[in-house]
């Protein structure tokens, strides 16, 4: 499939989804495994499915309900998309970038991505929310591999900074009102879908890695080169392997989840309205 198709791929796809809703989302929101509350706490929304949307990735991993939200939080539109695809579910990388890529065509200039992380860092502990500070991209793929899609953005581009420091900023004094304090980590992306191994927690760990999942890292590549603008925050759901005792399940992941809803959806609830009014970055 040539670039060119992927171009007028997010068109015949953006198109079908302003047909939805009369709003025009400012801010798109990614929930990760476990962490669709918030799609719930909109207003004035319309709901679609992934598999309404033409050329949009269906997941079926337990826990990714894939649903497109339109709708207010307070006075910002936004575009939610509850859960997302994965590499391990064997779509490409150009595929698990499709829906950002549909929301820079909706018109769309930030976007905060969420997501289930195991902590790698000491101190992390399950429940707690976590802003992206940088990423390891350790898939072994990228969303840009062949022809360049000069509509999207360069060929090279910079990725210092790709998770937005006034964001970060924002979402902490954000925390600080509601009484949170809130700490940053790096995010290692791996392919899964086997969880690691102790051996593999401890190098990531010398490699600077403080969080892990499986998600995220294809995404911002494809926001960051077409210029979105990025917010991270990760749900510690459980410590990586080896640090503890407990085996690692999906379920525990979703538990979890559920148990951090609220206080994404807070937080979310606080950043969002802010973000929108920062106007363009740089
Ligand atoms: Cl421990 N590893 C990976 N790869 N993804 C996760 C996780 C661990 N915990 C939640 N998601």
């Amino acid at each position: 499939m040539s670039s060119l198709s992927i171009f007028s791929e997010t068109i015949e796809a953006t198109a079908c989804i302003r047909k939805r809703s009369p709003l025009q989302p400012k801010v798109a929101v990614v929930l990760g495994s476990g962490l669709g509350a918030f799609a719930g706490s909109l207003t004035n929304s319309k709901c679609m499915r992934f598999s309404e949307a033409p050329h949009f990735p269906v997941s079926n991993v337990q826990g990714h309900s894939g649903r497109i939200h339109i709708g207010q939080c307070g006075d910002t539109p936004v575009l939610v998309m509850q859960g997302r695809v994965h590499a391990y579910e064997g779509y490409k990388p150009s595929q698990v970038a499709f829906p950002v890529r549909v929301m820079k065509q909706l018109g769309i200039e930030q976007v905060i991505v969420t997501n289930a992380a195991g902590g790698i860092r000491e101190g992390l502990q399950p429940g707690e929310l976590v802003l992206i500070e940088d990423h390891i991209n350790l898939t072994g793929y990228n969303p840009l591999c062949g022809v360049n899609e000069e509509r999207f953005g360069p060929r090279f581009f910079d990725m210092t900074n790709a998770y937005s420091p006034r964001l970060r900023k924002l979402a902490h004094s954000v925390a600080e009102q509601h009484g949170h304090s809130l700490k940053e980590g790096v995010y290692i992306g791996v392919l899964g879908p086997s969880f690691e191994t102790p051996a593999e927690i401890r190098a990531f760990r010398s490699m600077g890695a403080d969080l892990v999942g499986m998600s995220t890292v294809q995404e911002v590549i494809a926001a960051r080169h077409m210029g979105l603008e990025v917010l991270g925050i990760s749900c510690v759901t459980n410590l990586a392997a080896g640090l503890q005792n407990e085996e690692l399940t999906h379920e525990e992941v979703l538990e979890t989840g559920k148990r951090t809803e609220a206080q994404l959806t807070q937080l979310l609830q606080g950043v969002i309205p802010q973000m929108a009014g920062l106007g363009r970055e740089d």
